[in-house]
């Protein structure tokens, strides 16, 4: 994958992410320091609303099977994808948005990490589960896609590593949540496929 696409991602997710915060309204009390600094003029409450329906409208992408219901997608190219994250099914009343973030395309192989994990891309799902399991990691060289999550707001979640309660903190979240990807090259298992762009 090219740099750019990568660059563009960010400065998406960062949008995004600022999207998240204007619109939640509870900035203050979840004591985010960094947003409080912020002069100028602020958002319109209806630019902001409009932001969700304009962002509703193209968040209709299926990456996986079974499909997420907490996760809203948007394919931004065959092998790039941009995401919104919530804490519960986004199609309950009051699901609050927890994550943004991007992916890329590529199979469960440490070769198809983008940066080897360190730019955020630290977990992989699957792109098929079957019904009952979750979609994390998977056998060495599975399709599907590397994440990386941008929180927009202080949210409790497990420790991957530890499995004790956490609060995430708004940004990069590189404990969310780290799959530690096999070589496939090493793995005698035929020629490595081309990576994704
Ligand atoms: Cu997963």
């Amino acid at each position: 994958m090219n740099s750019g696409i990568r660059r563009s991602g960010i400065v998406f997710v960062i949008l995004v992410a600022a999207c998240g915060l204007f619109a939640s309204g509870s900035v203050a009390d979840e004591g985010h320091g960094g947003h409080s600094s912020m002069s100028g003029p602020v958002p319109s409450w209806t630019a902001m609303q409009a932001v969700g329906e304009t962002l509703a409208k193209v968040y209709d992408f299926k990456p996986f099977s079974p499909a997420q219901p907490n996760h809203l997608w948007m394919k931004a190219s065959d092998n790039y994808a941009t995401f919104l994250h919530f804490n519960k099914p986004f199609s309950k009343k009051g699901a609050k948005l927890v994550f943004v973030g991007d992916a890329v395309k590529g199979r469960f192989c440490s070769e198809d990490q983008p940066d080897g994990g360190k730019t955020g891309f630290v977990h992989f799902h699957r792109a098929v589960t079957s019904a009952g399991v979750m979609g994390h990691g998977g056998k060495p060289g599975t399709d599907g896609w590397w994440l990386r999550h941008v929180a927009v707001r202080h949210a409790p979640m497990k420790n991957p590593k530890t499995m004790k309660k956490m609060i995430v903190k708004p940004g990069l979240a590189m404990m969310f949540m780290p799959t530690k990807a096999p070589a496939c090259s090493s793995s005698g298992k035929g020629p490595l496929l081309p990576l994704p762009e």
